[in-house]
């Protein structure tokens, strides 16, 4: 019976156990799922285009080869994504479709621009150290497949944001002028990587019932809170300061205080008013249309494999 099946979910969920692809599932758990990591899978090709803008400019051979390596490896936790929220019935041509037309959202923080090379050094530490943040607590996310991709996906963050990290460090104890280019950097990049862990929770239409479902584990604040908490230490080290003159300790609650979020500049970004909106999106559906040929090509020969034609 229906409230079997229900019954059988809630008893998983309780328990925490994992929700595969064939379990009976709640149509809106379901829904919310493909939302997120549809939105997921969107930040990460996008996210490979802010980075990929320096590829042809990197100072030297071996960064170059490190960032076409992160890049790259930004287009494959996409595909795992994809693949993911395919599990859960929904096409990946459906989900790039809503992508393309603005039915489905990326991350706020894709919409900014990568002024210097020192951006670089800036989204792997604090994009990537974010990212870590939120999605180290998704490799427990109640939905199997979600959460075995996570477990990889992380590994491979958290290399991509040792290497932001390392160039950062590098241009700070450079010359006056390169560390001056990461404190420029990091100033840019500090206020948006915190709003990637989205709005307060006051203010979050998903989390409560996110939580109870046990996709998310922490609400956006706590998980924002730990990455400050996180980023403070690690930029005394680098020897950069965090544009924040309301950052500091507090004893009482033994976590640092911080300064005011502007809301106003993300429901901007949002609403598609970001500095790189507009361009993000073109680029999209450009390389989605010059990739045309290769979608093609490999259904052309899945077809004759399938008919015995080629090997
Ligand atoms: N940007 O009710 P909530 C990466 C939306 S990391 C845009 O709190 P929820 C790695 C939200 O979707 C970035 N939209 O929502 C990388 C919802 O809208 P909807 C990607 C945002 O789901 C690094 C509405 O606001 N990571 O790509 C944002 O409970 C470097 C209400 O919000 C993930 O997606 C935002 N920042 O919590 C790649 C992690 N925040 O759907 C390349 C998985 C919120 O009703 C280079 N996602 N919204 O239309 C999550 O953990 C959650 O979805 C949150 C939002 C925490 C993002």
């Amino acid at each position: 019976t229906a409230e079997g099946f229900e019954a059988a979910f809630d008893a998983a969920v309780a328990a925490d156990e994992r929700i595969e692809p064939r379990d009976w599932m709640p149509e809106a758990y379901r829904a919310s799922l493909v939302r997120q990591i549809a939105q997921h899978a969107h930040s990460e090709i996008i996210g490979m285009q802010p980075e990929a803008n320096w590829i042809s400019r990197a100072p030297s051979l071996r960064r170059k080869a490190i960032l076409m390596a992160k890049v790259q490896d930004e287009a494959g936790h996409g595909l795992y994504l994809y693949s993911a929220a395919e599990t859960l019935g929904t096409g990946r041509e459906e989900l790039l479709d809503k992508l393309h037309t603005g039915r489905q959202k990326y991350s706020s923080i894709f919409n900014y621009p990568t002024l210097t090379w020192a951006d670089v050094g800036a989204i792997g530490w604090l994009v990537d150290g974010a990212a870590i943040t939120n999605q180290v607590p998704l490799c427990r996310c109640s939905y199997g497949p979600y959460a075995r991709a996570m477990v990889r996906i992380c590994k491979e963050e958290s290399f991509h944001q040792r290497q932001g990290y390392e160039l950062l460090l590098a241009l700070s104890n450079g010359t006056p002028a390169q560390h001056e280019m990461a404190q420029d950097a990091v100033n840019r990049w500090w206020w948006p990587s915190l709003m990637m862990f989205g709005p307060p929770d006051d203010e979050s239409a998903h989390s409560a019932q996110s939580m109870a479902w046990k996709i998310k584990r922490h609400s956006n604040d706590e998980l924002r809170q730990r990455f400050v908490d996180i980023c403070v230490p690690q930029a005394e080290a680098l020897g950069l300061a965090l544009p924040d003159p309301d950052l500091r300790w507090n004893e009482e609650r033994g976590r640092h205080d911080f300064g005011a979020i502007d809301w106003a500049e993300f429901r901007e970004v949002l609403k598609g008013n970001g500095p790189c909106n507009e361009q993000r999106i073109t680029q999209r559906r450009r390389a989605h249309e010059e990739g045309a040929w290769v979608r093609d090509a490999a259904a052309a020969y899945a077809t004759k494999r399938r008919a015995g034609s080629v090997p």
